[in-house]
């Protein structure tokens, strides 16, 4: 049914605009009902209007804290008009129906924008209006919410061609704005509050966003969300795809693991070389040896600077992506003669130490694995001590494993990966697969150790490790059949140490 307005409540923050409505609304003869500031610039308007005040008989008080919220004024929004017990009501306690409800919220969000005090943030939780709007939306039956000053335009031309009349339509459509409008307004609040970890993630995540060529694979559409621009500098090359931020983002947090110059090389998220030697280009060639065959279309990182010898090199090969924190000129010249691959500079930002994962019908939501185990946490279980050379080995083996697909077994010489067997489903395969790979690649591991991801639950893997010629095993411990592993490394005489925290990686 259509309504024609008799009444408006309107108590608005920006008054700016709100001029022609009020000319218009006095012209179709409806009566005015407004609050303090609203009130003022009506009546500076030279159109007559009735103070809140007035109407409930009733101060604004507490600052302005409490001005609206009556029964009075709630009563004419929210009486059902086709009530009879309503209608009565309204008329015993005096109460006008209002059929047209005006507001413009505080800016909550504009003030904590602004970085205002914290006080001056809470004065700005909109109580009366948020109340009003939820009301008179509640009410579309009867009742027009006009709940924005950006709304304030559609309501005048509404007002002028229906002469102060509404459809259903109109005023459901107003609600439904009016909702939208509350709900945002409280997520915002709710934003200000929250002080737990995702947050910020997802604040900088939503007001960004990056359409990538596809997902996955060419039939999957993919977006990113967040700023990459903020991550890194791009020197040369093609966008960077789904499966490029997936190794990326592995190569990152690896890289991450080490100080002195490194290079890693990344397929599919595992490194299938990392080196760490005095100079960058020595780092370079000794990851390529670990397994060139798969550097092939790899992403590389490094952690140092790319100088034109170092550039030379890596140029040798075809490759996804290069990262480094800075290249000299010649080494950029070099670099960019291949158009498509390509070259980041990553920049230092803030990563979050959250991560998150659709599953099922929900998500999944994890710290980081941010600890990575040295030679102190390393705790000797066999006869055979390990070697101070071990030790660091060992270490550097560690790093590596836990930033490797499970299951894993890291072999590592000399701060050079050897070998490794990634994302195996059983251990024993993942070694394997290992030393497979070293013969290919003219490994010896004589003297090498290994790192493993996860327990020993049986002695085959140290066996089988031993047999090859590892001299040191790292493993997180905690099997009850422990002693099975450390018998063996006993029998065939070599070291065993245990950290006491794993590191699968799913
Ligand atoms: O402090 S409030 O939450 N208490 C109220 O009862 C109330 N009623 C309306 N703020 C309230 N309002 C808000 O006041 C409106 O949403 C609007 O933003 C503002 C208009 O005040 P004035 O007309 O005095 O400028």
């Amino acid at each position: 049914h259509s309504v024609q307005i008799k009444n408006a409540l309107i108590s608005v923050y920006y008054k700016d605009n709100l001029e022609p409505i009020i000319h218009e609304l006095n012209r179709l003869g409806v009566k005015i009902y407004s609050t303090g500031g609203t009130e003022t610039f009506i009546r500076d308007l030279g159109v007559d209007v009735i103070a809140v005040e007035d109407l409930t008989s009733y101060p604004s008080i507490l600052g302005g804290r409490v001005k609206t919220l009556h029964p009075k004024v709630f009563g004419g929004i929210l009486a059902r008009r086709s009530f009879d017990s309503d209608e009565q009501q309204l008329a015993q306690y005096e109460i006008p129906e209002i059929d047209l409800v005006i507001v413009d919220l505080y800016p909550f969000e504009e003030t904590v924008n602004s970085g205002a005090s914290q006080e001056d943030v809470i004065e700005k939780i909109d109580i009366g209006g948020i109340s009003l709007i939820r009301a008179a939306a509640k009410n579309y039956k009867d009742v027009v919410i006009v709940a924005s000053k950006d709304d304030y335009t559609e309501l005048e031309e509404m007002l002028k061609s229906q002469e102060g009349s509404t459809t259903i339509d109109q005023r459901r459509r107003f609600a439904q704005k009016a909702f939208n409008i509350s709900s945002n307004y409280d997520t915002h609040i709710f934003q200000y509050f929250d002080e737990s970890e995702p947050m910020p993630i997802f604040k900088q995540s939503i007001q960004r966003s990056m359409t990538l060529r596809y997902g996955e694979n060419p039939h999957q559409k993919g977006t990113f969300y967040g700023n990459l621009d903020a991550m890194f500098t791009k020197l040369n090359g093609k966008e960077l795809s789904y499966n490029n931020l997936v190794d990326v983002d592995a190569a990152v947090s690896l890289i991450d693991e080490f100080t002195d110059p490194t290079v890693a090389i990344l397929k599919h998220t595992n490194a299938c070389g990392i080196a760490t030697r005095e100079h960058i280009k020595d780092a370079w060639i000794t990851a390529l040896a670990c397994d060139p065959v798969s550097a092939f279309g790899g992403i590389i990182i490094a952690n140092d600077e790319i100088d034109a010898a170092t550039a030379t090199e890596i140029d040798k090969i075809f490759y996804e992506v290069l990262i480094a924190p800075a290249y000299t000129d010649e080494a950029l010249q070099i670099l960019q003669a291949k158009k498509t691959r390509i070259v980041l500079i990553r920049n230092r930002v803030e990563l979050p130490n959250k991560q998150f994962k659709t599953l099922l019908n929900g998500v999944i939501e994890q710290d980081k694995d941010l600890v990575v185990e040295g030679p102190d946490q390393m705790t000797p279980v066999t006869e055979k001590q390990p070697t101070t050379q071990e030790l660091k080995d060992l270490h550097f083996a560690n790093k590596v494993v836990k930033h490797t697909k499970s299951n894993t077994i890291v072999i590592a010489k000399n701060n050079q990966l050897i070998t490794s067997g990634v994302g195996q489903t059983s251990r024993v395969d993942a070694l394997r697969q290992a030393l497979v790979k070293a013969a290919e690649f003219g490994f010896d591991v004589h003297g090498a150790v290994m790192a493993s991801d996860a327990f020993f639950p049986f002695a085959d893997c140290v066996e089988i490790g031993a047999d090859a010629g590892i001299t040191a095993v790292l493993q997180p411990g905690g099997s009850k059949n422990d002693s099975l592993s450390v018998d063996m490394c006993n029998s065939k005489g070599i070291a065993m140490v245990t950290t006491g925290v794993r590191h699968f990686k799913h």
